[in-house]
């Protein structure tokens, strides 16, 4: 025999009513008794279209963190080190979302799929879009999370639809913070703010916290 077991009831029968014994596979469970018959258990708790969803949800996260990578080079290139800092900051929190999915996906035996990036969008001509692209890019992956919690909501994936709720209460946190910076901005000018007023702001930029925590230790009342 090889490989461990996990301790639930219905393994535990599995397991007692194979002589010759099981292998774990990665969470799925393999009969190497080739004489007997006995039907495999399914041991992936998620549906195959929560599955994908999440896959493609892992994507997404991972895009968005290219996009602040994207944006933060593009900031410092202009000379604004406080808002490529911020930038750059939130691309780790993105790839912590992305850890925070795939993580998931395999605590409930289903398979992750690591697929290609897609490329981020074009630089912003000015920090007033910067910010503006920023915000539409959240609501974007608001709108992604939603599908989610109604998908899981109808399949009554109630462990998907705890997880979603992190990531609805985060996308609350993120929209409006890009939200107040995008007001300062307006007030300051928009796309014509003046020099002193984008001083200001890199700096108030650089002196946010610069800690991000790891996926694993963020709550749902903290995100
Ligand atoms: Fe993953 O929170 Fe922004 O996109």
């Amino acid at each position: 025999m090889q490989g461990f077991l996990p301790l639930s009831a219905n393994v535990v029968m599995f397991w007692r009513s194979c002589v010759t014994g099981l292998k774990c596979v990665r969470g799925n469970f393999v009969c190497i008794n080739n004489t007997s018959n006995h039907t495999l258990m399914d041991t992936n708790r998620l549906s195959a279209t929560i599955e994908a969803a999440l896959n493609a949800q892992m994507t997404k996260e991972a895009h968005a963190s290219q996009i602040y990578l994207s944006y933060g080079s593009w900031a410092s290139s202009q000379g604004f080190g406080g808002v490529a800092n911020f930038l750059f900051r939130h691309a780790e929190e993105e790839r912590n979302h992305m850890m925070k999915v795939l993580e998931y996906i395999l605590k409930r035996g289903g398979t992750v799929n690591v697929t290609a990036i897609p490329e981020p969008p074009e630089d912003p001509n000015s920090i007033s879009n910067c910010f503006e692209s920023v915000f539409k890019h959240e609501v974007d992956n608001t709108n992604a999370i939603y599908k989610i919690v109604k998908m899981s909501f109808d399949e009554s994936d109630w462990a998907t639809w705890n997880l979603m709720q992190w990531f609805v209460k985060e996308q609350v946190e993120e929209e409006t913070l890009a939200l107040e910076l995008l007001d300062k901005i307006k007030i300051a000018g928009g796309p014509n703010m003046a020099k002193s007023e984008l001083y200001s702001l890199d700096r108030d930029l650089e002196k946010m916290p610069d800690e991000v925590r790891a996926a694993q230790d963020v709550t749902a009342a903290n995100p």
